[in-house]
């Protein structure tokens, strides 16, 4: 079975973008891969993280993993803080990547904006860790959004230089899994912008842990133009919003977008977002139910965070160990 890694950060409340562009998809992927579910809590921190919100989201973001079906036992779920062979390897790769390499990263450039200066060196070398994460482990499959596929394709240029430096095949390439129609959901204020859960405005996105009046009013006040639905998908290209609204509502019914034109074109936005309210409170409910039942035994979902830190550090140990004796480093334990 080939093996996949993928993480999330907890640098907010998980969003509805997280769960259909990711989490979901890594549900599915459980039956036939060896899997290794992150909190990248490292990763986080390269942008203002408050501590005590930190810790709290960490634990939040493995609860909903739960929630929505990571299945711990037949795969491993944990915190990336704790386990030591990420950052021990992802220094070694700072010393690899090339400093163009990492300039041409455009979600560097997006993240750090106008204020460039200003950023952190640990945004600037993201890239560089997230290569870490996924060759500790030597992963060869990794489910990401549209958005990271750039940073796969570092991953790979890393390991290649890797290879080549140290005359080995030590790591492997590794190969992007993008899937379902739902890619990427945008703001619900702006149909060009991603949905993100650090974004300033609430109102931009569903948390999963809103209750249905929160996501009753958000969808009701999500941007859309005055026509009514359309009946051909070409015609949403111009009307970013309800393509957003559209592609949601396809993904939460697995179904394509031409479908539910089918059913709603022609419609106004009243009735479609009522159906669509209803659609994601059907979905999000029992989530958010199961997120605090794990929640309410904080004992037990540190244990299991443990056990699962133990068995990624059984495997990333011994593959990270290698790397340093194969740069050079004298190992004397
Ligand atoms: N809007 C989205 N649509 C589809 N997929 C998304 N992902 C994130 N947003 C969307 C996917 O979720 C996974 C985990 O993402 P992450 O938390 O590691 O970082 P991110 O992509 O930067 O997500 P956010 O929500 O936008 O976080 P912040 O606000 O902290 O930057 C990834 O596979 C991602 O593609």
């Amino acid at each position: 079975m080939e093996r996949i890694f993928s993480g999330i950060q907890p640098s907010g409340i998980p969003t509805l973008g997280n769960y259909l562009g990711a989490i979901r998809n890594w549900v599915r992927l459980q039956d036939d891969h060896d899997c290794l579910w992150c909190v990248v809590d490292l990763h986080a921190i390269t942008a203002w993280q408050d501590p005590s919100a930190l810790l709290e989201q960490s634990l939040e973001m493995a609860a909903v993993l739960l929630a929505c079906g990571v299945d711990p036992m037949r795969h491993i779920l944990f915190l990336q803080s704790s386990v030591r062979a990420h950052v021990q390897l992802a220094w070694i790769f700072n010393c690899v990547a090339r400093l163009g390499w990492l300039n041409r990263m455009t979600q560097f450039k997006d993240k750090a904006g106008k204020d460039r200066e200003n950023a952190s060196c640990g945004l600037y070398v993201y890239p560089n860790l997230m290569a870490a994460d996924i060759h500790a482990y030597h992963a060869t499959r990794v489910p990401v959004g549209d958005d990271q596929r750039q940073h796969l394709e570092l991953a790979n240029d890393i390991a290649q230089k890797f290879n080549h430096d140290y005359g080995v095949e030590f790591f492997p390439t590794v190969q992007p899994l993008i899937l379902g129609p739902a890619a990427r959901v945008m703001s619900l204020r702006d149909g060009t912008k991603k949905m993100s859960k650090s974004d300033a405005s609430d109102q931009s996105r569903i948390n999963l842990n809103d209750d249905p009046e929160a996501i009753a009013l958000k969808i009701r006040r999500a941007k859309t133009d005055p026509l009514p639905l359309p009946s051909e998908i070409d015609e949403l290209a111009q009307r970013p919003e309800t393509r957003n609204l559209v592609g949601i509502y396809a993904a939460m019914t697995d179904r394509d977008v031409g479908a539910v034109l089918k059913e709603h074109g022609g419609r106004g936005f009243g009735p479609f977002k009522a159906a669509l309210t209803e659609l994601i409170v059907e979905h999000l409910s029992p989530i958010a139910s199961e997120t605090r039942r794990f929640l309410n035994d904080r004992v037990a979902l540190i244990d299991l965070l443990k056990k699962g830190a133990d068995r990624a550090a059984a495997i990333s140990d011994p593959i990270v160990s290698e790397a340093e004796r194969l740069v050079g480093f004298v190992r004397v334990r």
